[in-house]
């Protein structure tokens, strides 16, 4: 059994990439856009089971996405059974049950944190009814995002939404099943302007202690203020045993959703080296997507999310953990540094097509994908219908 401290073999770091699991989200492979427009694209899927097949493609050609979040109600079927059992039947599972409790007209002045207890109740009854979905798709996860926040001091009281948010969880909270687990993100701001009731790391902490072990924190890339240092969060998380999971994206400016590790690679590598120093490479984190591909193809740009998250853990599975922890105990800045970037700046592409030839795969996904002729089918076949869309 190898040491903390001791470098890790070869195949240990091809073992760890094969055991990774990246989920992806439902609303990737639907129509999307900002504000402004949301371009159209042709072959897009028409119901949750059409995306669960674009899903399978991803999985197909990385052998590393198995599971698939689910965002109701854009999700919405007749009998949620029948949805897992058809990804079930491509290899795929039910990953996190996203709720939506921000797109009703009632939710202008918050959903749980609404001063209005009638529509208080409704959003806890979405949320209760999204603990269903989990039992009946098999699902782990309850992902809450929750838009909820003011836009004008004095709008609402601070802390009056703060009692009415941990009552809220409370009641979701003491309503899951053994084995389930609550989720919870923050996000800094957007659509609220001037406070958000899940604003930072901080306060989801504080919540999820409050509640008990089954809650834990949800990191977004995305979710930060420019310059936040995102591993420190994810290293403190860990420590706590409170992370949950990713919402992995790029961002250039605020919550841009680009694909994973297009923007900055280094600091989607220091997130995983701080995953990787906290033992937090197992199922215990969720490693999820949550993009939008508004003028690129979807399918192969959620392919090349999951190629750049694997990238980006390989190199932190490639850090000397002995010689770097050498070089803090000696006070050796230079060379402490040095052991991140020479692992930083190993090309990982190699070894990864490596991992993936020995489990049967393609080398290369993006041209396996390229050549598999599915663009093309989906195209032709997908006639008719009405496409799924962002909030659809
Ligand atoms: C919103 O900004 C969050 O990232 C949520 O995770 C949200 O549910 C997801 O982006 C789908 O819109
Ligand atoms: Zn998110
Ligand atoms: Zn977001």
């Amino acid at each position: 059994m190898t040491s903390k401290d001791e470098p890790r073999s070869r195949e240990a770091v091809k073992a760890a990439l094969g055991a990774q699991t990246v989920e992806t989200p439902s609303w990737a492979y639907a129509n999307s856009g900002t504000r402004f427009k949301v371009f159209a694209q042709p072959g897009v899927p028409r119901t949750p089971f059409e995306k669960l097949d674009d899903a399978a493609r991803v999985h197909a050609h990385t052998g590393v996405a198995p599971a698939v979040a689910l965002h109701i109600p854009w999700d919405r079927v007749d009998d949620y059974g029948e949805l897992a059992a058809h990804a079930a039947k491509l290899g795929l599972r039910i990953g996190t049950v996203n709720a939506n409790v921000f797109q009703d007209d009632d939710y202008r002045l918050g959903s749980v944190t609404n001063p209005d207890p009638a529509v208080r109740r409704k959003a806890v009854r979405h949320l209760l009814d999204c603990v269903e979905i989990m039992e009946a798709t098999g699902s782990r996860d309850l992902k809450l995002w929750f838009s909820d926040g003011t836009n004008y001091p004095g709008q609402d009281d601070l802390r009056t939404r703060q009692d009415r948010l941990a009552e809220a969880l409370r009641t979701v909270y003491d309503r899951l099943g053994d084995g389930h687990r609550m989720l919870l993100e923050y996000k800094l701001f957007e659509p609220a302007f001037y406070a958000t009731d899940v604003p930072d790391w901080g306060t989801a902490y504080a919540h999820c202690l409050q509640l008990g072990p089954k809650a834990r924190v949800v990191v977004d890339t995305g979710h930060h203020a420019p310059g936040t240092n995102i591993e420190f969060i994810v290293a403190s998380l860990l420590r706590a045993e409170r992370l949950g999971g990713f919402d992995l994206n790029s961002r250039f400016y605020a919550d841009d959703d680009l694909m994973a590790g297009a923007a900055d690679p280094f600091q989607l590598f220091r997130i995983m080296y701080e995953v990787v120093r906290g033992g937090g490479l197992t199922p215990d984190v969720a490693f999820m997507l949550d993009q939008c591909h508004n003028i690129e193809p979807k399918i192969p740009a959620i392919i090349r999310s999951v190629m750049n998250v694997q990238e980006a853990t390989a190199k932190a599975l490639l850090v000397d953990p002995e010689a770097l922890a050498h070089a803090q105990r000696t006070g050796d800045v230079l060379a402490a540094n040095g052991v991140l970037m020479d692992a930083f700046n190993t090309d990982v592409r190699p070894l990864l097509a490596e991992v993936r030839e020995e489990a049967g795969l393609d080398p290369d996904p993006m041209a396996a994908y390229r050549r598999s002729g599915w663009a093309e089918r989906i195209v032709s076949e997908r006639i008719g219908g009405e496409q799924a869309g962002w909030g659809a």
